[in-house]
């Protein structure tokens, strides 16, 4: 397949509610989308950088910097691009996962509409529909805390993940606990915030029937997660320390979790997310799909893969709505706590050309020379 040419878009979208993390609180999505085209299809992909690097140390500006100097311009200087060797080709960047997932991903979506098959059939899903959970920001009081999970419960979603930091931890999970009983799934994300100092609240937080404690401590920090996960009977799942199928073989051998959260940007995309999926299968690692806040490009992505057979825990995959008034693709809508996989070619959804133009603020295209 010869690629001709490279387009990035960047979109802001409001969120419907704010989203606030140990990191900071967002009102929006900056949004990097790329699309590959080639003679025969356009394919798209959307970069789950955020504009700040306070997530991973990727941000959006210098995603769109490593694309259109470094990457794009490799792939577009090759007769024929192998979408099963995009990931070798681009290994001369170091790290900048997003970005390669973002620019692998577009080929990918366009290599598959040329042949007609979707992604979920090509990475070998085994399911039609995935099972949904919901994250759940930092709140301005338990109240609105209990009144944004009710409301999650209601549109049917299947299990509630809670943002902690230190001084919003034990009583949140309590309220929560206490409120909507012992059968709910409920699970905790604290994207890397404690530390030895405030490690006492992570182990009070064990009596609260968990399903997972995510990322407590930072990403280089494999051995605090053994320890914890060696103290504690709530299973520990690691997000922003899995980069590859290397290092998940390692942590997992290192005791530093029993649940993956595997996320497709984190990783440099969804071939790599694969090998990991099958890293943790033959290990007896459960996995799910993380988020991003992603609008209907990433989020169809993120279903299809979600459909592999060891993706048994619900997925931060929720419905369009959650996030946006009005997505960028035909909606994702939650039924009865699932998501339909879609079946179309590539990602098997297509982008709306009146919500790109209400939301792009700028765009470029990248061809070769
Ligand atoms: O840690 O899972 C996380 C969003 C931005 C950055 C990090 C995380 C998240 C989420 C969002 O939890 C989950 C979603 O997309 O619904
Ligand atoms: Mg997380």
């Amino acid at each position: 397949m010869k690629l001709e040419a490279i387009e990035l878009h960047h979109l802001t979208i409001p969120l419907v509610s704010k989203f606030t993390t140990s990191f900071g609180t967002q009102h929006a999505r900056s949004v990097l989308l790329v699309k590959a085209v080639t003679s025969q299809a356009e394919g798209w992909a959307e970069c789950v950088s955020i504009i700040d690097p306070v997530y991973t140390s990727e941000h959006v500006d210098g995603a769109a910097l490593v694309i259109r100097q470094y990457l794009a311009p490799k792939l577009l200087g090759q007769e024929n691009v192998d979408v099963n060797r995009i990931g070798h080709d681009l290994a001369f960047v170091v790290g900048h996962r997003m970005a390669k997932a973002a620019v692998e991903t577009a080929v990918l979506d366009a290599f598959l509409r040329e042949s007609g098959m979707s992604l979920a059939t090509f990475l070998g899903g085994t399911r039609d529909e995935v099972a949904c959970g919901v994250s759940v920001g930092i709140a301005d009081s338990i109240d609105s805390l209990l009144s944004q999970v009710a409301g999650h419960l209601e549109s049917g979603y299947l299990r509630i993940k809670l943002k902690i930091r230190p001084g919003w931890d034990i009583e949140p999970v309590r309220a929560v606990r206490d409120a909507f009983g012992p059968h709910l799934l409920l699970s905790v994300d604290a994207n890397t915030s404690y530390d030895a100092s405030t490690l006492r609240s992570l182990i009070e937080l064990d009596e609260f029937d968990l399903l997972m404690i995510e990322q407590p401590f930072i990403a280089e920090d494999i051995d605090a997660h053994a320890r914890l996960a060696s103290r504690i009977k709530t299973a520990v799942c690691l997000d922003e320390s899995i980069v590859s199928a290397a290092n998940t073989a390692s942590a997992i051998a290192h005791g530093a979790c029993s649940i993956v959260n595997i996320k497709p940007g984190r990783v440099g995309g969804y071939l790599e997310s694969r090998r990991i999926h099958d890293v943790c299968a033959a290990m007896g690692v459960p996995v799910w799909c993380g988020g991003m806040l992603e609008t209907g490009v990433g989020r169809a992505a993120n279903v299809a893969l979600a459909s592999l057979p060891n993706f048994t825990l619900p997925n931060d995959t929720s419905a369009s709505a959650r996030y946006f008034e009005t997505d960028i693709t035909e909606p994702f809508e939650l039924r009865d706590g699932y998501l339909r996989v879609p079946t179309g070619p590539g990602i098997g959804v297509e982008v709306a050309a009146d919500a790109l133009a209400l939301y792009e603020v700028s765009s470029e295209i990248i061809t070769a020379d």
